[in-house]
């Protein structure tokens, strides 16, 4: 029986359309599935939501702008201990990596910044990171020109405040913030 009904219908549904009945034969379907389908969000929205609620917990991400202008977008950047961190830097300007490159650094606490800028500019066969860098540095992405964008995951270090950079020649003037733990 289940069959035939469902020929009987698929044919009404064939006989709307060569009626021209298309359009309200795809409201009442789309009606209907759209109550099937708010239902449904509800429910991976709550799912999503509590999902988000746990990465963020776990992952925490975060993204910084270079320009052009030699500037970072932001001065701050905050972080809980012991968090796990995606950070991206984007690069929204257009001037090639070598006359305009950036990168983000996160140095350790007690390292002078701009002493740590002129070791870093002696390095630029390794993209601008010291050899010798060891532990003053927690995380670093790799310098990146105009129009690009590079992630670094780490781990956020004990509460505290620490410097970040970008390690290019010249720019940790400019380029510099705070980088909090909580
Ligand atoms: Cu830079």
């Amino acid at each position: 029986m289940k069959i035939i009904k469902l020929t009987m219908s698929m044919l009404l549904a064939l006989s709307l359309v060569a009626c021209g009945g298309e359009e309200k034969e795809e409201k009442k379907e789309s009606s209907v599935s759209i109550g099937g389908q708010t239902e449904q969000r509800e429910t991976t929205s709550t799912e999503s939501s509590s999902e988000n609620g746990d990465e963020d917990s776990d992952l925490l991400k975060l993204t910084i702008e270079g320009s052009d202008q030699m500037k970072f977008n932001k001065k701050e950047l905050k972080a809980k201990a012991g968090s796990e961190i995606e950070l991206t830097l984007k690069h929204v300007g257009e001037m090639s990596k070598q006359a305009m490159g950036h990168n983000f650094v996160l140095l350790s606490q007690g390292i002078d910044i701009m002493a740590f800028g002129e070791r870093a500019a002696g390095a630029a066969d390794n993209d601008y990171i010291p050899e010798d860098a060891g532990d003053d540095v927690i995380a670093h992405t790799e310098m990146i020109g105009g129009g690009e964008t590079t992630t670094v995951t780490f781990t956020a270090p004990e509460k505290g405040e620490y410097d970040f950079i970008c390690s290019f020649p010249g720019h940790v003037a400019l380029m510099k913030g705070k980088f909090i733990v909580e």
